[in-house]
């Protein structure tokens, strides 16, 4: 087993084909616009930026479910072996999106990387939204809306086949935080399968530090690492207007900083996607911006 290096790799997926609303594919240039490689590089670390991984543009594919599930596979295909490369490298991959559909691919790479070494993948997803409807159970047709139905064996079959571990992440290793907006079969789901699932209700109870020590050691539990997919709309849109799908209530900016230290505090952290920012939508790259700072609490800044 290599130890983690200091290094981390920007893989950009300008993917907004699982989305209903244009512009997420706009979400890597605004996080590179950003301060985000600066405050990675002021932590210590080295930063690789790998580029984009190509992304057909919408108007290029019929216009028909399938051709958009089979184009979303091929990049999720291709993302999931750069994911795999740079963790079997000892590389953290930094993941910007993009629309949330990407995930399918780059923790089935996560999971492939550490399968290598005999283990698990732990899986926190922070995020407004379950992502675990199938192509069957979607009322949208989104794709964005299925990434974690899929990671964990379900739905559209070479969409749910991208690891060498499949299901690429078990049932008890994955934990939701943040979650205020969910599909009745999402619902369904989640009691079936016993899922890990904290709402903005129970960090409104109890705190986002006593749900986020809960979220780490759910994850890390039999796990080789744990891979921490953040969809910008876990928090709240006065914070972060510039997402695909605003729900309000979400994580304040201090919640989302220490859910991020938390994170980094654990030493768990193997790969981390960043997804769902909307450029159109936001305010002078506020969002990107953000997002940036939250990356970094993520990678170890502290404020002392
Ligand atoms: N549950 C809804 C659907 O499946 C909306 C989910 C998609 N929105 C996201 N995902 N941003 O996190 O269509
Ligand atoms: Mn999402
Ligand atoms: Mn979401
Ligand atoms: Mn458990």
């Amino acid at each position: 087993v290599k130890p983690w290096t200091g290094t981390v790799q920007l893989i950009g997926v300008p993917m907004d084909l699982g989305a209903s609303r244009r512009g997420v594919d706009m979400g890597p240039s605004a996080m590179r616009l950003s301060s985000l490689t600066a405050q990675l590089e002021r932590l210590g670390l080295a930063v690789q930026d790998a580029g984009n991984v190509p992304v057909p543009d919408r108007t290029s594919l019929a216009n028909e479910p399938r051709a958009v599930l089979d184009a979303i596979t091929e990049v999720c295909i291709d993302l999931a072996d750069r994911t795999a490369a740079a963790v079997r490298a000892g590389i953290r991959p930094l993941v910007l999106g993009g629309d949330h559909s990407l995930a399918a691919g780059s923790v089935a790479g996560t999971a492939t990387a550490l399968a290598e070494r005999g283990q698990r993948t732990g899986l926190i997803w922070l995020d407004a939204h379950a992502d675990l409807n199938t192509p069957q159970s979607s009322l949208s047709g989104n794709v964005h809306g299925m990434p974690v139905a899929h990671l964990l064996g379900f739905g559209h079959r070479p969409l749910r086949q991208l690891s060498t571990a499949i299901p690429a992440v078990s049932p008890e290793h994955l934990v939701y935080v943040g979650l205020r907006d969910l599909d009745d079969a999402e619902r369904a789901m989640i009691r079936e399968l016993g899922l890990h699932a904290y709402t903005m209700r129970d960090i409104d109870e109890r705190g986002l530090r006593a749900v986020m020590d809960e979220a780490v050691s759910i994850a890390t539990d039999g796990t080789g690492g744990v891979h921490v997919s953040c969809d910008a709309d876990w928090v709240d849109p006065a914070e972060a207007p510039g997402v695909g799908t605003p729900v309000r209530g979400g994580a304040t900016l201090r919640e989302a900083h220490l859910a991020m230290e938390i994170v980094h505090d654990s030493g768990a952290m193997v790969a981390m996607d960043l997804v769902e920012i909307n450029p159109i939508l936001d305010r002078q790259n506020q969002t990107a911006e953000l997002c940036a700072e939250l990356i970094a609490s993520a990678f170890g800044r502290r404020i002392l």
